[in-house]
């Protein structure tokens, strides 16, 4: 059986078929679970529900995300199998431009995993990753998933949780230590991207690149600036936009009677 397909570049999804291809890839090295592929899944269908852009709250997320890496004293960018795959190139580069460390964290979660995933992480280019092996010797109180396995010099001791792609219990655990927490989530309903401090409602993606540029742009701010950014935001207004929006989208999709493939295809181009 051949195992790598070759992607049409002319075929209308083609940008999205070869993300699969690279998940299917990760999973075959042993980076991604297969509960990974699924949880791909949902986000693809919520992906289409915005149109596959980034829409204007998720924007206003993303500058408000830059302002709290550039304020916090000790930010770490957790990292899993699903955001390694997608990500790990823009992960590391955040990193190293914002002095945050770098931290595996894993729900499904083994020795050979971590190991493969810190071997993405550096030939990304991480100096340093934490949270491999014994180096997650602290306990996040209160949490019972392996995610709960965290490094004292990491996520334990951080003032600022950047996270992806995950279940929502850690968020909610971290809230509770007294932690900000940054959480990059398409799906707006998800408890993770209910209970985070800032959520990105965007596909990891789009929205990575996005937030380098924005921390770029912010970097030479005053701490001031920073603060009046982040006093605009409000977390659960933001979600509430990002659900409108989608219902919006919906229902002008019906109302326009754009359901046949062509009338459907300009509007997602408008
Ligand atoms: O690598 P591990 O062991 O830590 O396991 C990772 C998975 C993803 C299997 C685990 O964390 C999991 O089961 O996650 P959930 O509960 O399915 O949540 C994943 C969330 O990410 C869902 O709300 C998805 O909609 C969302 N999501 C999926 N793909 C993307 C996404 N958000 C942003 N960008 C995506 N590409």
């Amino acid at each position: 059986m051949k195992e790598e397909i070759e992607i049409p570049p002319d075929h209308p999804r083609a940008e999205s078929l070869k993300i699969r291809e690279k998940l299917i890839m990760n999973y075959r090295i042993g980076i991604v679970v297969p509960q990974g592929l699924i949880a791909h899944g949902r986000g693809e269908a919520f992906d289409y529900l915005i149109g596959e852009r980034t829409i204007r709250p998720a924007f206003k997320a993303i500058t408000t995300a830059a302002a709290a890496i550039l304020l916090a004293k000790h930010p770490v960018i957790s990292v899993n199998g699903n955001s390694s795959a997608l990500a790990a190139k823009e992960l590391v580069e955040l990193a190293n431009m914002t002095g945050s460390k770098i931290e595996v964290n894993l729900f499904y979660r083994s020795l050979e995993r971590e190991m493969a995933i810190e071997k993405a992480l550096i030939e990304a280019g991480a100096k340093e990753v934490l949270g491999v092996g014994n180096r997650a010797s602290a306990m996040i109180p209160e949490l019972s998933s392996e995610r709960r396995k965290v490094d004292v010099r990491g996520i334990y001791s951080a003032d600022l949780v950047l996270l992806s792609l995950e279940d929502g219990d850690r968020t909610e655990a971290l809230r509770k230590m007294g932690k900000n927490v940054i959480a990059i989530d398409i799906n707006p309903l998800s408890r993770t991207a209910r209970y985070a401090s800032i959520t990105i409602v965007d596909n990891i993606v789009r929205a990575l690149p996005l937030l380098i540029d924005e921390v770029q742009r912010l970097r030479f701010k005053s701490e001031k600036e920073l603060w009046r950014i982040i006093r605009r935001f409000d977390n659960e207004k933001n979600l509430g936009d990002c659900i409108r929006f989608m219902a919006k989208r919906l229902m002008e999709i019906k109302k326009r009677n754009l359901l046949y493939p062509e009338a459907l295809e300009r509007f997602l181009k408008i």
